[in-house]
């Protein structure tokens, strides 16, 4: 057979087809190093991250200080399993319930892993708490929504690439409209009902934002209906929305908080979920946990993580660089832009596949020619999402070449 000399990208695309698992869709570009808001391939070519690795690297790729905090804890210990103490977690634990006002934290790893606690959490205080029949508590979920790929993530799902041919799916679960306070109001009548799980903003369904009020409705409802608000922030918290948490922007405090991805920023999975002790204390010790959960690598590294948000204003700045972002956007004059949604630095910009000779997947392929790496969701929406470290300068650049590349679409 004759052997052509593969470059090291094509090599690595060809063993990834060969003996991994077809599960993923890449871009063809093969990355090997990271930096700020910057990723560089193989062959050495230098690009915009504009993913974020879906809001896991809100700090920018490798950033020094949480490196330095995984490097020295490395030295130390990484996993001492929730069979005896360790020296960090409480450490982690008091930090983490300070710095968003709950009684307790629940440490996990997967952001999936935190929401199947947090609905353990609800169906437990449900049962426990709130007097439900044994087995008859039911859990309110929104179409459009995401939260990970378990049996009880895709039972939730309205989309049949998460769900077709994986059933049984796990019963107790009601799907109502999102953005809809009407269809909340009737669902949490049901005295079954025990929690309301959603994004503030969807996140894979294209960054739906909802109308004005729509959280304030929300915890009205849930408070009156004592069912548990259950706000998972997985992508849209941690300063990705120009606030904290996306429920900043309505001054709202969910009963159950879930958070993940850039909890570590990027560096390794740290999943919480946070709660008050009436909810949290109905869990008892060996009801629930995680081999790796809490493991005082992952708290050190997460409370680096947390201090660089706070430290570097990484929610207003992504206030700030949104802003600029969409503002330049609106001046593209292509025609097939049809519409421009975001918060802070969660954007996404819809194509409009009537008046594009493109779809989502091929404009982001010439982005990537460009030098800016964006990912479509659903065909024709396209998530703008940098780190938050982005300057002012970077944005105008990678701006410049997200303009350029929509006229060669033209
Ligand atoms: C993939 C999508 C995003 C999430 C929200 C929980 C989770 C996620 C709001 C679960 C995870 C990831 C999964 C990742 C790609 C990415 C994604 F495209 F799949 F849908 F962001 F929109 N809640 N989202 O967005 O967290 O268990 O993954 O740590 O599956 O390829 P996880």
């Amino acid at each position: 057979m004759l052997h052509v000399k593969l470059t090291e990208s094509q090599r690595a695309i060809e063993l990834e087809d060969r003996f991994g698992a077809h599960n993923y869709h890449p871009l063809p570009v093969v990355l090997e190093r990271g930096k700020g808001v910057h990723v560089w391939d193989t062959e050495g070519k230098k690009y915009y991250d504009f993913l974020s690795a879906y809001s896991a690297v809100n700090q920018g790729h490798c950033h020094p200080k949480i490196i330095e905090a995984l490097t020295k804890q490395a030295q130390n210990i990484t996993l001492t399993s929730r069979a005896f103490h360790n020296n960090i977690l409480g450490e982690y634990e008091l930090f983490i319930c300070k710095y968003f006002g709950f009684d307790k934290v629940l440490p996990m790893n997967t952001g999936v892993e935190g929401g199947e606690t947090a609905l353990k959490l609800a169906r437990r205080w449900g049962y426990v708490v709130k007097g439900i029949p044994e087995n008859k508590a039911k859990i309110i979920f929104v179409s459009g929504n995401f939260w990970g790929r378990t049996l009880a993530a895709v039972s939730s799902s309205t989309d049949p690439s998460s769900f077709k041919n994986f059933g049984p799916y796990m019963p107790g679960f009601e799907i109502i409209p999102y953005n809809d306070l009407t269809a909340l109001f009737n669902a949490c009548k049901d005295p079954n009902a025990c929690g309301f799980m959603f994004e503030p903003i969807q996140g894979e369904a294209g960054v739906i934002i909802p109308d004005k009020g729509y959280l304030q409705g929300v915890r009205k409802i849930c408070t009156e209906a004592k069912v548990l608000m259950i706000a998972d922030e997985i992508q849209t918290g941690l300063g990705r929305t120009g606030k904290m948490l996306a429920c900043d922007h309505e001054e709202v405090k969910p009963d159950i908080l879930i958070l993940g991805k850039a909890l570590s920023g990027g560096v390794l999975p740290v999943s919480a979920v946070l709660a008050n002790d009436e909810i949290m204390l109905t869990i008892k010790p060996g009801e629930h946990g995680s081999t790796y959960g809490g493991n005082p690598l992952a708290c050190a590294v997460a409370m680096a993580a947390l201090k660089v948000l706070k430290d570097e204003n990484l929610p207003e700045n992504a206030l700030s660089m949104g802003s600029v972002f969409r503002g330049r956007m609106k001046k593209v004059d292509v025609p097939f832009i049809k519409e421009i949604r975001g918060k802070g630095l969660f954007n996404a910009i819809e194509i409009d596949p009537e008046k594009s000779k493109f779809s989502g997947y091929e404009i982001c392929l010439r982005l990537m020619e460009n030098g800016l790496l964006a990912k479509q969701t659903h065909e024709n929406t396209i998530r703008f999402a940098p780190p938050l470290t982005i300057t002012r300068r970077e944005i105008d650049f990678a701006c410049d070449i997200i303009e350029e590349t929509f006229m060669e679409c033209v």
